[in-house]
């Protein structure tokens, strides 16, 4: 039976190569190809969509190695009205996941997979999600008729034949299965980036198996990313706990950085936004001049996700499950993140930005005067005059590239470490035009989870729908948490009180904002490098000698505690993002009160008592 699949001889392990021969029956592919992650086999595979036209070869002088593929315009973000935990229980979703009984999305997707792949070719993705070898790391395969994932699923993942090593005769595996779902008939050619109007992105925690339907743009088809370094991996690492003998582990929408100080210790940081709030930017900064020649340097372990693990010890270690970067091109210059702009010059595959005349790749933010022609990111003639007449961006906002991390000029020498860095401390941003202060520290890690746990945030384009309106976002995980978040929050608190008991120093908990906006809308807070400033103030703390003043919700460093040296910043301007508007704070508890009616059904009591203990202060 698994006979006529060819799998080549380094593919050993019999229930795979079962699985692959079973899904080939239902899906019927017109052949398959077993990938090995190759340089040879990256190229052809560029060279084969650019030859059909999904790819669009840019200038190889200006870019090398660079390509532009251009989605369907109903397939540019994350469908998150789409995406499904089908957990026996509908308790165990919870009621921030949409839920279908398994064996009902089963019968749907046993349908919609029938002949799903006709005429194309099924490409089998071995990939790890975290260093080869490392005991955080995981295991995954991916099938995929799309040659556009198996190219970024190779940027973006660690995709090797050395894969099939560690999962020898019978390892552990992830099947990820993913079809664009636009069979094609014989002869028939695609005559634009394939998708169906119909998505199903669904994920089995029990099972922990993916099957994506019908897009095949990043978050919905790259299936190693959100999937299951999110979706999945947080199911793992809360299954993992287990009483007092183990306290599992985090898959967490973290960027990771490393620190370097001017007296020589280093520091690592984690740090949760939603979806298009910087943290590519925040994880490549460079330092303000004056910061920088004192001897601060900021070097990237991840810019997404961070899977972290406690040691015997109550340290917790924390790899980056992916091997690249997936980010959001608008707003992305020399000035807003440079290092970025390193990153992307040469053996980028770029999603939905504009194309110049010249075959180089434009976008908006990249320059301040754009260029005065582009083909825009559906193929239309753009000019500056056509989008003042119609407002027609040149890209998408949700216009992405996809670049291996090892392109970074600041990458830290770490990143690939196989027992991960050691967490100082955590981050938590929203985008908040009013209310939240610039930076608060958190009395303590309870204080801290709940401040994580009740984080609104302003909706960007990274994910269909309304943008700008304020939805509660805890820990940045609301469309990436595979189970239940008040579970979740037990979880938090849980691997806190664990850390406790080993006697170890918890890392210290931040939440910061760096989008309060003024009368006019504008940002006050420059952002971007500056937002060193904030990072310093943090490390002082942890070492003990930075101040602050305790107000409602903790800990906030006057205008006197941070250095701005080098940099026009007036006190007044300080507290235009740092204070704290009492009735503001009224409404926005009431707000908390919402979140946590909905997740009432096993919230940790100890929420409320601080909520209480909040309130009180508040003298509500
Ligand atoms: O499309 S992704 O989900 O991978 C990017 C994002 O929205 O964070
Ligand atoms: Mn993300």
């Amino acid at each position: 039976m698994t006979q006529h699949l060819n799998a080549p001889a380094f593919v050993r392990h019999e229930g795979l190569k079962q699985w692959v021969a079973d899904f080939v029956a239902k899906a019927r592919p017109a052949r398959v190809v077993w990938c090995d992650g190759s340089q040879e086999e990256y190229d052809r595979l560029n060279a084969e969509m650019v030859a059909s036209g999904m790819l669009i070869k840019l200038d190889q002088e200006k870019r090398p190695g660079c390509f532009l593929a251009r989605s369907s315009p109903d397939d540019v973000a994350r469908v998150e009205d789409r995406t499904f935990i089908c957990s026996e229980k509908k308790d165990d979703a919870g009621p921030t996941n949409n839920w279908v009984a398994p064996a009902e999305m089963r019968t749907r997707l046993d349908e919609l997979f029938d002949g799903a792949m006709e005429g194309r070719t099924l490409y089998v993705i071995p990939f790890s999600m975290g260093p080869l070898g490392s005991h955080i790391s995981q295991i995954g395969i991916e099938l995929s008729d799309s040659p556009y994932v198996v190219n970024n699923m190779r940027l973006m993942t660690r995709m090797s034949k050395d894969v099939y090593d560690i999962l020898g005769t019978d390892g552990d595996y992830v099947p990820c299965i993913h079809t664009v779902g636009a069979p094609l008939k014989p002869g028939q050619q695609d005559v634009r980036w394939p998708c169906n109007t119909t998505k199903y992105i669904v994920h089995f925690p029990e099972t922990r198996e993916i099957w994506s339907y019908g897009s095949g743009y990043g978050g919905n088809a790259l299936l190693g990313k959100k999937c299951f370094a999110l979706r999945i991996a947080s199911n793992m690492g809360r299954a993992a706990a287990n009483g007092d003998t183990s306290p599992g582990w985090f898959a967490e929408h973290m960027l990771i950085l490393g620190v370097q100080t001017p007296w020589g210790k280093k520091y690592h940081v984690a740090a949760a936004f939603p979806s298009a709030c910087g943290k590519t930017n925040f994880a490549m900064l460079i330092p303000p001049k004056g910061m920088a020649a004192q001897g601060w340097k900021i070097t990237t372990i991840g810019d997404d996700i961070a899977w972290i693990k406690p040691d015997a010890t109550g340290r917790l270690h924390a790899i980056n499950p992916e091997a690249g970067y997936f980010g959001v091109a608008p707003g992305t210059n020399e000035t807003s993140n440079y290092n970025c702009m390193e990153t992307l010059r040469r053996n980028t595959i770029f999603t939905n930005v504009a194309l110049t005349d010249d075959g180089d790749v434009w976008w908006e933010g990249m320059t301040k005067v754009p260029p005065a022609h582009l083909i825009d990111w559906q193929g239309r003639d753009w000019t500056p005059e056509i989008a003042k007449e119609t407002g027609a961006k040149a890209a998408h906002p949700n216009a992405r590239f996809t670049v291996a991390a090892t392109q970074n000029p600041v990458l830290d020498p770490e990143w690939d470490s196989t027992t991960g860095v050691v967490i100082d401390a955590f981050i938590f941003g929203g985008r908040r035009s009013t209310t939240v202060p610039l930076v608060t520290e958190a009395r303590s890690w309870s204080e801290g989870v709940y401040m994580a746990a009740t984080m609104g945030s302003e909706t960007t384009a990274a994910a269909a729908g309304q943008t700008g309106v304020v939805r509660r976002d805890p820990f940045a995980m609301l469309p990436f948490c595979g189970y239940n978040m008040a579970d979740y929050f037990a979880h938090w608190l849980g691997l806190g009180e664990y850390l406790r008991k080993t006697g170890a120093r918890l890392p210290k908990i931040f939440c910061v904002n760096w989008f309060r906006t003024d009368e006019n809308g504008k940002f006050v807070w420059p952002g971007f490098s500056e937002n060193m400033r904030v990072l310093n103030w943090m490390l002082g703390r942890i070492e003990g000698k930075a101040g602050g003043v305790e107000h409602l919700f903790g800990i906030t460093p006057r205008y006197e505690d941070l250095d701005w040296d080098g940099i026009d910043f007036s006190a007044e301007k300080y507290q235009a993002i740092t204070s704290i508007d009492v009735e503001a704070w009224v409404e926005e508890f009431k707000l908390h009160d919402e979140l946590f009616e909905k997740l009432a059904r096993g919230l940790p009591p100890s929420l409320l008592s601080i909520k209480a203990e909040f309130e009180d202060r508040l003298g509500m």
